[in-house]
């Protein structure tokens, strides 16, 4: 049987609605990450990274990174067609799981919630076409240019990569729901893609077992 290690408040929760999505057969670990979890046995032996999601599947074997993890829950699932088969599909749905990943989480939201890591705090930081800056005053710029950058393209669709649930919605909902826990407004398609996410019986089920509700 798969198992997920998560924690509270993380990006994990895409995976975990993922797994609710196919209908796997799945357990989870919870980690207390703001307490270091990660960054400790026996968890960093399991993934020396010291981040969750990780999926320690039935064979035993480790993977992690949300979009590689994504991609190959959709694969071995093709029938939920959670990942477009043609080429433009596949492309336009990963091109948006990159952009939440490595800019509005990796550059943007990490900047919020981990500033010591971009430091050192007492200086200015430069980002084209951003100015100068504060790291957490860059992180807020880097998520509303990115969530600015994405809410045109859900105007003409309900789903991120078109008219059906993609993996990039998993991992689009994961940072929008960030945006009001810190004070960000989302632009209002993005917000409608937030409710609707919210109202799925998937999302429900999750965040039951997260203790959100
Ligand atoms: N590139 C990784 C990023 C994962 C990541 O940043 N995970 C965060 C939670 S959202 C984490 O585990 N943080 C723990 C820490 O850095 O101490 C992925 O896509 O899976």
């Amino acid at each position: 049987m798969m198992k997920l290690f998560w924690g509270p408040h993380t990006c994990a929760i895409g995976i975990h609605v993922l797994l609710e999505e196919i209908g796997a057969d799945y357990e989870t670990e919870k980690l207390d990450v703001a307490g270091g979890a990660t960054h400790a046995q026996p968890f960093l032996a399991i993934n020396p990274k010291g981040k969750v999601p990780v999926l320690l599947r039935g064979d035993g074997s480790v993977l992690t990174e949300f979009g590689a993890i994504a991609m190959w829950l959709a694969r071995t699932h093709p029938e939920k067609s959670l990942l477009p088969t043609d080429a433009e599909g596949e492309a336009r749905t990963i091109e948006t799981l990159a952009y939440v990943e490595g800019t509005i989480h990796g550059q943007g939201f990490a900047r919020l919630f981990m500033p010591e890591t971009f430091g050192p705090q007492d200086v200015v930081h430069q980002v084209t076409g951003l100015g100068s800056r504060s790291v957490k005053a860059q992180g807020l710029e880097i998520v509303e240019r990115g969530f600015a950058i994405l809410d045109p393209m859900l105007a003409r669709h309900d789903f991120a990569a078109g008219d059906a649930l993609t993996i990039a919605d998993l991992a689009l909902f994961y940072v929008e729901r960030w945006a009001p826990q810190n004070g960000i407004t989302l632009p209002i398609n993005l917000q409608r893609h937030l409710d609707s996410m919210f109202a799925r019986p998937s999302v429900h089920k999750v965040r039951q077992i997260w203790g959100e509700q």
